[in-house]
């Protein structure tokens, strides 16, 4: 992030830009595999097995998989996925994560959801992973330095919570803020960012179905460092946005002042959709480092437009994207 220089960008090879009927192709064929009822997980499987590998450490999360909100790319290995993080209120470096959130306990855990609903609710983790059916997905997050992962998630879209808790006429934001707390999170000494962590959605950004509330990761629980035991994940927007280890959730009027937006405004829009258009101010968006590919240091992935996620483009309008960045 801001304190950290990023080793520029690479152009993607020609060979690794998918053409649109491949990619088709192969979604149709992911498609059918799973609606011929393979149970759930068997996509992973295929896609890298290897990926997995490592876990069973966790209480297991079951979890029927979601095709229609998965990509067709190869999951990242666990190890790099749990070893290699952005979270801040336990250290900056990325490996800091994986070596001190052992000090963060979630269990038990409360979530208030308040402000504008007509149902405001404090649901503790039972009553969150009943609230809708989990689902897993394989999705592609693009932290916003410039690499990305492919995380096969658990949870449901946070769309199913905004039903039950119905938020009323005023609300056109939704805020989410994580914990802090000194005696768990080593990190909030540093005063690298404001605490707590806060992020924040439109309205109908938080209600599009891609948006999901997670709560496990690789078929188990969510590990300390990816945001135990709850976050959100926004895939079409850089990773920041994705709260982690999340304790309240408030609907809002107002835009929410957020974290990075409010540390470095100039280099973090509140939209933060991914965009290979717009460069960050001090390096491009265009192209991205795959962890666990060839090319330890180069970029060779084309970052596409919302991350690939097109169906989000009709949230965005009429808006000028460059100016809300
Ligand atoms: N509370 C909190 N949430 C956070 C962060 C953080 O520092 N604190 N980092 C963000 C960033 S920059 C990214 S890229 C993703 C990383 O998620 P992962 O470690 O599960 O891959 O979490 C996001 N959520
Ligand atoms: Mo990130």
């Amino acid at each position: 992030m801001p304190i950290k220089r990023h080793p520029g960008g690479n152009s993607p090879l020609p060979s690794e830009i998918t053409p649109r009927a491949l990619f088709e192709s192969r979604r149709a064929f992911i498609r059918q595999i799973a609606t011929a009822s393979v149970a759930g997980g068997a996509l992973l499987e295929m896609a890298g097995r290897e990926a997995f590998a490592q876990t069973g450490a966790r209480p297991k999360l079951a979890a029927r998989l979601n095709p229609a909100y998965s990509a067709m790319d190869k999951p990242s290995a666990y190890k790099d996925a749990t070893t290699y993080n952005n979270f801040y209120e336990f250290g900056t470096d990325k490996s800091d994560p994986a070596k001190h959130a052992g000090t963060l306990k979630p269990e038990p855990w409360l979530v208030s959801v308040e402000g504008e609903v007509k149902k405001p609710m404090t649901l503790d983790l039972d009553a969150l992973c009943k609230l809708a059916p989990l689902e897993e997905r394989l999705y592609r997050l693009r932290c916003v330095e410039g690499w990305s992962m492919v995380i096969p998630w658990i949870g449901y879209s946070f769309a199913e919570l905004m039903r039950k808790v119905e938020p009323n006429g005023n609300a056109k934001y939704v805020e989410f803020v994580s914990l802090a707390d000194k005696r768990q999170m080593p990190g909030l000494g540093s005063r690298v960012l404001d605490w707590p962590y806060v992020e924040g959605l439109r309205l109908d950004e938080a209600n599009h179905p891609l948006t999901l509330l997670t709560l496990g990761m690789y078929g188990e629980t969510l590990p300390n460092q990816n945001g135990a035991p709850v976050r959100i994940v926004v895939p079409w927007k850089y990773g920041f946005k994705s709260a982690k280890s999340i304790v309240k959730i408030r609907f809002v009027r107002e835009q929410p002042r957020t974290a990075w937006n409010l540390a470095a405004p100039a280099e973090y829009g509140f939209y933060s959709n991914v965009n290979p258009n717009v460069d960050h101010p001090r390096w491009s968006q265009a192209s991205e480092r795959r962890i666990g590919e060839d090319g330890f240091l180069t970029r060779k992935r084309k970052t596409l437009m919302f991350n690939g996620y097109n169906d989000v483009a009709s949230l965005y309008a009429g808006m000028d994207l460059k100016k809300f960045f």
